[in-house]
């Protein structure tokens, strides 16, 4: 029964009685809920959590669809955010469509309650204007240990992109030495590290830390 308004009506066996009543069902089921920064520079990558609300009884497998505006957005990275559960394969179906697939490790691994799933990395892409995007789950089945499947309901969140450019970690509108100078004096940082939000413009390639990599690219740019 999906959520809604429905009429019921009852009728006795002989034909005798009849009683109608309004029911509305109200989606009580698993969930999926999308959280993410709810704004972001262009150029700069960005962190996507994806969760379950209402898992009633434990899940081992897991299977997605996010869906991104690909005029705005592209996908860097994903990862599992339990301990006991595999992003096992993950594959772009079309352009802005991306699959996972999660798979618990055994019988005491499965998923129940409120659980955060996954992190997903994106990253804005480089943009003169300022604009809004959406990342969607588009598609969700999760399936039980005996292999009973269930849907569970979609979800959609907007970011809203500043205008900027890639390389240019001190938002002044041009990549330069400034900007490398800034990158490099955060050299080890990652995204664990105190002072993150202020540096984490210079991680281009969005790996959550800052290292030669991202150097190299930062200068790269200043060279374009
Ligand atoms: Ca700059
Ligand atoms: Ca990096």
């Amino acid at each position: 029964m999906k959520p809604g308004n429905a009429t019921i009506t009852v009728t006795t066996e002989d034909g005798g009685f009849t009683a109608s009543r309004l029911v509305t069902v109200t989606s009580k089921g698993t969930a999926t809920t999308l959280t993410a920064d709810p704004s972001v520079r262009a150029g700069q990558s960005f962190l996507v959590k994806l969760g379950l609300i209402q898992v009633a009884t434990p899940i081992f497998a897991e299977d997605f669809v996010l869906d991104y505006d690909t005029s705005r957005f592209e996908f860097i990275a994903a990862k599992s955010l339990r301990t006991g559960v595999n992003l096992v394969t993950t594959k772009q179906l079309e352009s802005g469509k991306q699959r996972f697939i999660l798979a618990s490790e055994g019988i005491l691994s499965g998923v129940t309650g409120n659980p955060d799933l996954m992190e997903i990395t994106m990253r804005a892409k480089d943009s003169s204007t300022s604009g809004t995007g959406r990342i969607s789950i588009s598609q969700a089945t999760v399936a039980d240990e005996t292999g009973n499947e269930q849907s569970a309901s979609l979800s959609t969140v907007q970011v809203e992109i500043a205008a900027g450019m890639i390389g240019d970690v001190n938002g002044d509108g041009k990549v330069s030495i400034g900007d490398l100078a800034l990158a490099a004096a955060a050299y080890g940082m990652t995204s664990e590290s105190p002072g993150w939000s202020q540096v984490k413009r210079a991680d281009l390639n969005g790996d959550n830390k800052i290292d030669i990599s991202d150097l190299a690219a930062i200068a790269h740019q200043i060279l374009k």
